[in-house]
């Protein structure tokens, strides 16, 4: 039985949008999948933004209160730069912000669209103005990446997606680990897109970078279900041992947040919630994600309740007892 708390875990601002074309300085066909992070005492958000051609950029947004009065840079902020990156060529996506205290910098994990494929690519920058590319960290086809901000017994860990070849079914979530941020390798599957009938069949991928909870790094990922009329992300939880990350705790057995409002419903492509960034503040959740492809909506939730949701819904549950 579907438990009726499923739909409140999550709260949508009732102001949603938050950020449409309409609010760009610049004319745009859609601005959506933005990652986000708290720079003193403001929340800036990295969106993507699809210029009239089908070519993604990224542009940032800041504003005190992380839902109104966003200041959006007169022009884009991080354009693809195809001649000193032919990995760009064909636009910069769906960026995930970590903030590494041990580098002072953020990184940006953002997908880079190839002659070859979507690929992973990392970026720092110490202001949001200036960034240094750090180039493809994984070949295609490899998105929704994201850095832990800690390293485990020196190594650094990212979170992705690799999209296997015709003849293998299932695009996983995996971990992979880096002495210097730029070769990776023990690589390994972290968790398994479902089979059959399940809402996370087939194919998912890591919604924002892993939060740090007392319990364990909390996991927001996407499952798209493919139906006859298209497909339907909708967003699951899991949680990873804290000094382990290859460790899986607990993973939820449905979806804690699905398509419902219009603006998540209809657009570019319909019933997408795509998450990029998500800002603790005190017990305080704020899911930023695009809406349909087309838009920035926001969300919030309790951290304490998100994770009682998790050991209720937990899939391993017989595990934990
Ligand atoms: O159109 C929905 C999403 O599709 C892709 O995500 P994924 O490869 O994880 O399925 C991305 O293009 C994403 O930007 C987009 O929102």
């Amino acid at each position: 039985m579907d438990d009726p708390k499923i739909l409140e875990v999550f709260r949508r601002y009732r102001g949603n949008p938050i950020i449409t074309t309409k609010d760009l300085p610049y004319g745009a066909n859609s601005v959506f999948n933005a990652g986000a992070t708290k720079v003193g005492d403001e929340i800036y958000l990295l969106m993507r933004v699809e210029d009239r051609r089908g070519i993604s950029h990224l542009t940032l947004a800041r504003s005190k209160d992380g839902i109104t009065n966003w200041r959006i840079d007169e022009r884009p902020t991080l354009m693809p730069e195809p001649r000193e990156h032919p990995e760009e060529i064909w636009g910069i996506e769906d960026p995930r912000i970590t903030y590494v205290e041990e580098l002072g910098q953020w990184v940006i994990a953002y997908t880079a669209y190839s002659v070859g494929g979507p690929l992973v690519a990392l970026a720092t920058t110490e202001d949001f103005r200036t960034f240094k590319r750090l180039g493809p960290v994984m070949p295609p086809e490899d998105k929704d990446a994201a850095l832990f901000p800690v390293r485990f017994n020196g190594r650094w860990a990212m979170i992705h997606r690799p999209v296997p070849g015709p003849y293998v079914a299932g695009a996983h979530i995996w971990i992979s680990f880096s002495p210097d941020l730029k070769h990776w390798g023990d690589h390994r599957i972290l968790l398994k897109a479902r089979r059959g009938g399940w809402w996370d069949a087939n194919k998912i991928g890591l919604s924002p970078p892993p939060l740090r909870t007392d319990q364990g790094w909390l996991i927001l990922y996407h499952g798209v279900r493919t139906t006859a009329s298209g497909c339907i992300y909708r967003l699951g939880l899991a949680l990873l041992d804290l000094e382990d990350p290859r460790r899986v705790l607990a993973r939820s057995d449905r979806w804690v947040f699905a398509p419902e409002a219009e603006y998540e419903r209809f657009g570019d492509v319909d019933k997408v919630v795509f998450p990029c960034g998500w800002i603790l503040e005190g017990d305080t959740v704020r899911l930023y994600y695009g809406g349909a492809d087309t838009c920035i909506a926001m969300a919030t939730a309790s951290l304490k309740e998100l994770l009682e949701w998790l050991h209720e819904h937990n899939l391993y549950r017989e595990r934990e007892q």
